[in-house]
């Protein structure tokens, strides 16, 4: 899916660039396209605006609080969580463009019904990242990726379909629910981000060719875990917050939002850290629906990703819900990171 070509409309449009024109654009550019991609992607779109303005209503439709039930993480699931859950799988499952999903609210690969064609792609998603902070009106996201399928076109997708690593994903992005509501995507070649214009029910254009800074100036971690790190780890925040002759003190940043903390990483630089630590010894981001698209991302806006040791995107999945430790961010920040905590 990535070309050499830049993306984007050929002049100014008086009204802006919506998202469906830039995919459509997109598409032209590329001789071999179906209008699959388009299409997926359309109705992820749909899927977005939908779960946007149920978030922007919760406080008054009742749906906040804690169903009761768990996830196949062991946390409390709470409604919005599996109402965004369910609003991907049923627009995406009729599209036929897909042949199976992945989903952090479901333990198994989501089949897609008999009665639908079976697509070429492959979706991941987390549906409401950050979903500690719906109660608190602070912001969450939907973060997703797209695979090609290896199994047979035609046939139902399985969970080699889904095992992929990150290197291979044709596209991924985020939606952000905050102050005003965005879709970041990117096919390997640039990131744009759109913000949603609800008077008239599109994503437009906003950020054009998202490039990170090559270091910032904060460090986002959530801290109180310090006395859990590896030495390096510790080391490295040590570091970071102590001014000297070369550098100022780092900021600390940390909303405990995935997506919240790395839109800032992505748009005004410096580093995301969720490192391994002696309760979550693989780390507690997940590899496939969280840290990979991130680090598709972060790369191709010019960042580095890494779990320590190696790129994030050459890790080879071993499980639907593997878990792993992540450095994000500015490429400096990160190198900086690696040299004390790398392993
Ligand atoms: P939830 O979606 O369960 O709220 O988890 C959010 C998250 O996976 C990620 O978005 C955050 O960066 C991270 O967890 C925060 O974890 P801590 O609360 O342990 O800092």
């Amino acid at each position: 899916m990535s070309s050499a070509v830049s993306i984007g409309p050929a002049h100014d449009s008086p009204i802006g660039t919506t998202l469906e024109r830039h995919l459509l654009d997109r598409q032209r550019r590329m001789s071999e396209a179906t209008g699959d991609f388009t299409g997926l992607f359309q109705q992820i779109s749909l899927a977005a605006k939908i779960i946007g303005s149920r978030v922007s209503k919760a406080g008054l439709s009742g749906i906040l609080g804690l169903t009761g039930t768990t996830n196949v993480q062991g946390e409390q699931v709470q409604k919005l969580d599996d109402f965004a859950n369910n609003t991907i799988v049923s627009v995406v499952e009729a599209g036929g463009h897909v042949c199976v999903m992945g989903s952090e609210e479901v333990e198994e690969p989501i089949q897609i019904p008999s009665q639908y064609p079976q697509g070429k792609y492959v979706l991941q998603f987390d549906p409401l990242d950050g979903s500690g902070n719906i109660d608190i009106n602070a912001s969450i996201g939907t973060i997703f990726s797209i695979h090609r399928r290896l199994t047979q076109d035609g046939t139902p997708g399985t969970l080699k379909d889904l095992l992929q690593p990150g290197g291979d994903i044709v596209a991924a992005g985020y939606v952000i629910y905050g102050s005003s509501n965005m879709l970041v995507y990117s096919t390997g070649d640039q990131v744009d981000g759109f913000t949603y214009d609800p008077g008239v029910g599109e994503f437009f254009l906003s950020h054009p060719k998202i490039r990170i800074p090559k270091r910032g100036g904060i460090y986002s971690i959530n801290e109180g875990n310090y006395h859990k790190w590896d030495e390096g780890v510790r080391k490295w925040v040590d570091w970071i917050k102590a001014p000297s002759e070369n550098k100022k003190a780092y900021s600390l940043r940390y909303i405990g939002a995935m997506v919240a903390d790395l839109h800032r990483t992505l748009l005004r630089g410096g580093i995301f850290v969720y490192p391994r630590d002696v309760k979550n010894k693989q780390g507690k981001l997940r590899l496939l629906y969280e840290a990979c698209p991130m680090a598709f991302l972060v790369e191709a806006s010019g960042g580095t990703a890494s779990n320590g040791k190696t790129r994030i995107l050459t890790i080879e999945p071993k499980e639907l819900h593997q878990r792993t430790p992540v450095f994000m961010g500015s490429p400096d920040d990160v190198a900086d990171a690696l040299r004390f905590a790398g392993s």
